[in-house]
């Protein structure tokens, strides 16, 4: 694992660490809420090379995350909160006013159903045709593939862009009229979506001109950046296998 200090102020009291991937989609989903929270100076970086497997080393697992994915959020006392809407809603409750995972108990109840959409119906389903359908982190780390389900999975998330689409078309963001987590987790879905080469429908035309507001946000502009080449040779590896007959 290698190590870098996000701190764009040096003298700031570093009180947390988070074991990422820099440019993953799913650590993109706590990158941008720290950016929007402007903790970033809070917060060390420890890479976690996915393409080397160390996500599913037994120390990992063991002394990390369980799960065997990153994002992984450690505190100073040593707790480790794994799982972004989890991560999220720890960060967004630090300072007692949260912005991204709701203030009323309508809001929180309706950002976290629009997250948990956002996870189902598009950003897991992309994630799924990546390691399932494509050479995803290669054959080391991807020990069983099934092309077809992830190709289930890829048709899935295009079924989950026409959702979002539609949802925008009734309000500007995805959980009401404030920006959300909810839209963070669309963000990282089509990041994902960029990176895998699977492009928002032509007919979608609300979804890309939101994504394109969107990625006005200081917090996603850089991370949208980091989906570009190299940065999605890096992730989508060799072509996407074709349907099989
Ligand atoms: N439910 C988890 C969360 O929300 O944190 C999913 C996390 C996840 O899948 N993270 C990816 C991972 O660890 C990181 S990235 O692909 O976006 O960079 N994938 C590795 C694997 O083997 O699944």
């Amino acid at each position: 694992m290698s190590s870098d200090i996000a701190a764009s102020d040096p003298t700031s009291l570093l009180k947390m660490r988070i074991y990422d991937f820099p440019n993953g989609p799913y650590p993109a989903r706590v990158r941008i809420a720290l950016a929007e929270k402007n903790l970033q100076s809070r917060v060390r970086f420890e890479t976690v090379n996915l393409y080397k497997g160390e996500h599913k080393t037994p120390d990992f697992l063991a002394n990390r995350n369980y799960s065997g994915t990153v994002p992984v959020l450690e505190l100073d006392d040593g707790t480790l909160i794994a799982e972004c809407t989890a991560i999220t809603e720890y960060l967004d409750s630090l300072d007692g006013t949260p912005t991204l995972t709701g203030r009323t108990p309508r809001e929180k109840g309706l950002i976290h159903m629009m997250n948990r959409r956002a996870e189902l119906e598009l950003l897991d389903a992309v994630s799924v045709y990546f390691h399932h359908a494509t050479p995803g982190l290669g054959p080391d780390v991807e020990l069983y593939q099934n092309a077809e389900w992830g190709l289930r999975q890829r048709d899935k998330a295009l079924r989950g862009m026409h959702y979002f689409d539609g949802i925008l078309n009734r309000q500007h963001f995805v959980a009401g009229e404030a920006f959300s987590m909810a839209d963070i987790t669309v963000i990282a879905g089509l990041i994902f979506a960029g990176l895998v080469r699977l492009p928002i429908p032509a007919d979608c035309e609300t979804l890309v001109t939101w994504y394109a507001r969107m990625q006005e946000r200081p917090s996603v502009k850089n991370r949208v950046a980091m989906s570009e080449p190299p940065g999605r040779r890096e992730h989508a590896g060799p072509e996407p296998r074709s349907r099989p007959d």
